[in-house]
């Protein structure tokens, strides 16, 4: 049987504050059926798909920040994309932010099959940014004071998509993209297909002078194609792009596979499909090969990795003569 998936990335141009969910699943719902159109069998949208970037927004109390957050899924606002799926037939990926029935609050992503359930469930784990508002930065990435770390691990789930058949399934989101852990996290479940959507604005406001701007895009199109080529599965890198109350945040999405190299590239930093034929066979030369993991890894070489959070500088050397 042919495993080729037909994959679309559905990057979202920008949500201002002041829009409500409706304008952003409005765009979503016709985006999906642009998707079907063109023959895609799953759509991936960027993380926190459903509003503006709120964590570059301060908010003293937390309890003022609900109304950033679903409360549940499927909910009246959401409703739409689940009705969506199932008439277009098309399994879909939703970055939001979640707070959950005991109040805990995560930047989670899930898959919804066309059916409506939730196959998977992933919440970041690699949250950037700090707690307590900056007076330095003249904009605030609050992403640890509106979530917790993720709690889900990286789980990978074996799940029907489309004509296909079973595909390995694995999630990040966006700044977790950075981190080979959680590429060699998912490679370590065999993933095909990871899902990953991004905000990323386009100036680094931790930027002491060393970042050019064009180096942005640079790093994050690096890490997606490094992750695919290192752990021989596809991805879906999705944005959220353009200028949200003034603050830009780049496009530039991309489907990558296998050999790391880039399928499909987003060319405007507004709401665009694209579309690639992802040959999930293409999985097996690299698992097979040169990361064939059971027959290479040296896991007995790697205890700094999880001993670890933080480097330490190594032993000094000095000449003797
Ligand atoms: N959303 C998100 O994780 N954005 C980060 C910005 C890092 S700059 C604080 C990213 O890695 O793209």
């Amino acid at each position: 049987m042919s495993r080729k998936l037909v994959l679309a990335a559905a990057q979202l141009g920008p949500i201002q504050k002041a829009e409500g969910r409706d304008v952003a699943v409005g765009r979503m719902v016709r985006l999906m059926e642009t998707a079907h159109r063109r023959g895609a069998e799953v759509v991936v949208f960027p993380e926190l798909a459903l509003t503006t970037f709120f964590p570059r927004w301060y908010e003293e109390d937390l309890t003022n920040a609900d109304h950033w957050y679903e409360h549940s899924l499927p909910s009246n606002a959401t409703a739409s994309l689940f009705e969506a799926a199932r008439k277009f037939n098309i399994g879909f990926h939703l970055g939001y932010a979640e707070k959950t029935p005991d109040g805990r609050r995560f930047n989670t992503a899930v898959y919804v099959h066309p059916t409506g359930e939730v196959v998977l469930k992933y919440r970041k784990i690699h949250l950037p940014g700090h707690s307590e508002y900056d007076p330095q930065r003249t904009v605030q990435h609050l992403e640890k004071r509106y979530f917790e770390v993720g709690n889900l691990g990286f789980p990978v789930v074996r799940a029907p998509i489309g004509d296909v058949g079973p595909v390995n399934i694995g999630m990040m989101i966006c700044n977790d993209r950075r981190w080979p852990e959680a590429w060699r996290s998912l490679g370590m479940q065999q993933v095909e297909l990871v899902m990953l959507g991004y905000n990323t604005p386009s100036l680094n406001m931790e930027n002491r002078g060393f970042e050019a701007h064009h180096l942005r895009v640079f790093h994050s199109h690096l890490s997606i194609q490094a992750g695919c080529y290192q752990n021989a599965c596809f991805a879906a890198g999705v944005a959220k792009a353009g200028t949200e109350d003034g603050h830009e945040l780049f496009g530039h999405s991309i489907i990558v596979n296998p050999s790391g190299e880039i399928m499909a590239q987003a060319t405007s930093w507004d709401d665009e499909l694209i579309v690639a034929e992802c040959d999930l066979d293409m999985c097996t030369l690299g698992r097979t090969t040169i990361f064939n993991f059971a027959n290479h890894r040296r896991p007995e070489a790697y205890g700094r990795i999880l001993a670890s959070a933080g480097s330490e500088a190594p032993a000094a050397w000095t000449p003797k003569g």
